[in-house]
């Protein structure tokens, strides 16, 4: 199976790509009810856009700690409509944040392109056959348990070791489905079944992953790791944070930013690669 073009050429780019998130829902955590309407979201996607986002995820169901999960229908509903508009507008490569492969492929047939599971794959078993079907590029991310139960004490007795046979495993998974190599991104899921510290840890050796040999990933934007040490800063106030959380996974090799605050992530890798470059 050949890349898709879009995926091809983003790849081919020499900077971090960035990511906008585009949340569908009523109850995210840092964003919840603020695009719910298709209108609301649309004006977002072309705001995010215009900031230099590279791709907008787009997710119907919040997926932070403790959150339920969103019937099939509910889910289809919110963001079917949406990738519709924007893709009836804007050029950006859109990637859908479920773990329903129905959903996938919904999203897929009314224009996405990319396909975000934070099960890495596991929680349908469709979602594999689906990617490697249509060739979507695939994003792996690394979880312990579900949103339901992840941040209840999470412990691990080698972290960054656990993650890596995880994410190995499942691209291994995926590349046994027939996805290729440079289409499986992998992402070790800061605050999925993490505590603080280890998301610190993740950052600071997030070099560790790049032996997988897949573009990776990294989500940190205004998670709650960021307000704990901050002294307790909500979540509309953690771009600044984000932004360390970026340097360090960006020089240690992630390719792909997934951020809330487009336009703050475009100056700041701007001229962190600038500076990397001289
Ligand atoms: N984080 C969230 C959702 N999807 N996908 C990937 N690949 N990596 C992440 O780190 C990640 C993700 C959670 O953030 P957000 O979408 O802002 O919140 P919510 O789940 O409450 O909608």
């Amino acid at each position: 199976m050949t890349l898709p073009t879009f995926w091809r050429d983003l790849l081919n780019q020499d900077r971090p790509l960035i990511m906008g998130i585009l949340n569908v829902t009523p109850d995210s955590f840092a964003d919840g009810g603020r695009y719910f309407s298709p209108e609301a979201a649309l004006d977002h996607a072309r705001h995010l856009v215009a900031a230099g986002a590279d791709i907008l995820d787009v997710g119907g169901e919040s997926t932070r700690p403790f959150s339920d999960p969103v019937p099939l229908k509910e889910e289809l509903s919110r963001v079917l409509p949406v990738i519709r508009a924007i893709r009836a507008e804007l050029d950006v490569p859109l990637s859908i944040d479920t773990y329903k492969a129905e959903v996938a492929r919904q999203a897929l047939e009314a224009g996405a392109q990319i396909i975000n599971d934070i099960s890495a794959l596991r929680f349908d078993p469709d979602m594999a056959p689906l990617a490697a079907r249509t060739g979507a590029p695939v994003i792996l991310m690394h979880m312990k348990g579900t949103p339901k139960d992840m941040q209840t004490d999470p412990r691990y007795d080698d972290l960054l070791g656990e993650i890596k046979a995880f994410l190995k495993d499942r691209r291994d998974a995926a590349l046994a489905h027939g996805i290729p190599p440079e289409a499986i991104i992998l992402d070790p899921g800061i605050g999925f079944g993490k505590t603080f510290a280890h998301n610190l840890e993740i950052l600071n050796h997030f070099d560790t992953f790049l032996e997988l040999g897949c573009p990776l990933l990294v989500g940190p934007s205004r998670k709650a790791f960021i307000g704990h040490y901050l002294g307790g800063l909500p979540p509309e106030e953690r771009d600044i944070g984000t932004l360390a959380a970026l340097a360090m996974a960006v020089l240690k090799g992630a390719r792909i930013v997934r951020v809330h605050n487009v336009a703050y992530a475009a100056q700041f890798l701007t001229l962190l690669q600038a500076i990397r470059q001289a």
